[in-house]
């Protein structure tokens, strides 16, 4: 290795250190090499930047943090209890006057740049709650397990975001017919420091590019974005696997085939076109892209494990949302599934918001239960009770959601 690439490599390393840190390592030119720093300890606050040190950290290189279920009981979720997925190292040192989107592609009538000013005040600003939720989320429950994060409930969130619909943009620059795909970059490195990698760039179909929900934001619930969840500006496709909705984004491309970016080929993001069992090897060009998320819900309240009076009702609260138009219903069952009674639920505030629901429950006699929740969406479909078919990556586990209950 040269000695460039080497300090190429440190440099990078270091870069995400100091990510970690939250802070430059002033004298980090004179870390001898092969010693590991102290670091200030496994101190959430400052590993990772405006989150809450209530989240449950997965992977710290890549940053993977979940938010437990009883956390997300809020309408819209705040941003310091929002998830984070990483794929490679978020970028340092931004700055917004200084960032520009440029917009290009083999189906782009001609390229232009645009910086955050401009998007601003070239475009309609648009505010919408949607609905994150990451492929992955629930993989832990698949068997045989699947490698990759072990997602429990919480790689999902519904924020209220700011910007512009992408659409606006695109047509700004010209979108030919032959159209296909659009694809994202973002300025986030590969975790190798591999300079001519880049973590992921995945898309979607023209026609939800198109969707008028789908936006590029500058801001979460009336804030600048969290720095690791895209500041100052990504994409935010609800319905969709959230590893569409590109953070730090500095390029779209619009392509006249399928987008081929890191992490849209081989089993990424992909499911068996057609349902295999437990366990099958599933050659390429039999994985299909997936292309919306299941309809699915939570139980936000109570935390799991509740303990209650038998002469109370016990209050549950949580959010239902799909890719189809809306939640239509949402139910508990407190034998196994055997029996369901209807919670109330909220009205869509706009498509791809999950809808919140809530009940007063009555049990029979003291013992141990299980709370369970069933959202039906409006094209019809349920969750499935227990597991969806098995994928070889573990992604849409769309199972109902448990808690259990003590009556005493
Ligand atoms: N540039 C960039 N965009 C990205 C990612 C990434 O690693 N880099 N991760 C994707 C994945 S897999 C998911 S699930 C979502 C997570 O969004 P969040 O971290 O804001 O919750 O961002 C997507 N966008
Ligand atoms: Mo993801």
């Amino acid at each position: 290795m040269s000695k460039n690439r080497r300090k190429f490599i440190k440099d990078s390393l270091l870069g995400s250190l100091a990510f970690t840190l939250g802070t430059n390592i002033v004298y980090a030119k004179n870390i001898p090499s092969g010693l590991n720093i102290l670091g200030l300890g496994k101190t959430p606050e400052y590993q990772f930047p405006g989150k809450s040190n209530l989240l449950t950290v997965l992977n710290d290189r890549p940053i993977n943090i979940e938010t437990p279920a009883h956390l997300l009981n809020d309408s819209l979720t705040p941003n310091d209890k929002f998830f984070v997925r990483n794929n490679g190292i978020p970028p340092l040192n931004i700055e917004v006057d200084k960032w520009e989107l440029t917009i290009t592609g083999a189906s782009a009538k001609t390229t232009k740049k645009y910086s955050i000013a401009e998007l601003k005040s070239n475009f309609e600003n648009v505010s919408l709650n949607l609905t994150l939720e990451c492929g992955g989320n629930g993989r832990k429950e698949f068997n045989p397990p699947a490698k990759g994060n072990q997602w429990s409930t919480g790689a999902v969130g519904c924020a209220k975001w700011t910007g512009i619909r992408l659409r606006d943009v695109l047509n700004d620059v010209g979108v030919k017919s032959n159209a296909v795909y659009i694809g994202y970059y973002g300025s986030d490195t590969h975790l190798s420091g591999a300079e001519d990698k880049t973590p992921i760039s995945r898309g979607v179909p023209i026609h939800k590019a198109l969707e008028k929900e789908s936006l590029i934001v500058w801001a979460m619930n009336d804030q600048d974005l969290p720095v690791l969840n895209g500041y100052p500006l990504r994409l935010v496709f609800g319905g969709f696997p959230a590893s569409c909705s590109g953070k730090w984004l500095s390029k779209i491309v619009i392509r006249n085939k399928v987008h081929d970016g890191q992490k849209m080929n081989g089993s990424s993001y992909r499911i068996p076109c057609n349902p295999v069992s437990p366990g099958t090897k599933v050659s390429a060009e039999n994985m299909c892209i997936i292309e919306s998320m299941p309809v699915k819900s939570l139980i936000t309240y109570p935390k799991t494990g509740a303990t209650i009076k038998l002469d109370q009702l016990l209050p549950i609260s949580g959010h239902a949302w799909t890719s189809s138009n809306k939640i239509v219903k949402v139910e508990y069952s407190i034998d196994f599934g055997v029996s369901w009674n209807e919670c109330n639920l909220s009205n869509s505030i706009n498509r791809y918001a999950w809808q919140d629901f809530d009940a007063k429950i009555s049990f029979p006699q003291k013992g141990y239960y299980e709370v369970w929740a069933n959202a039906t969406d409006s094209d019809g479909k349920k969750q499935p009770m227990i597991l969806p078919s098995w994928n070889p990556k573990g992604y849409l586990n769309n199972a109902c959601h448990r808690i259990a209950v003590k009556v005493i």
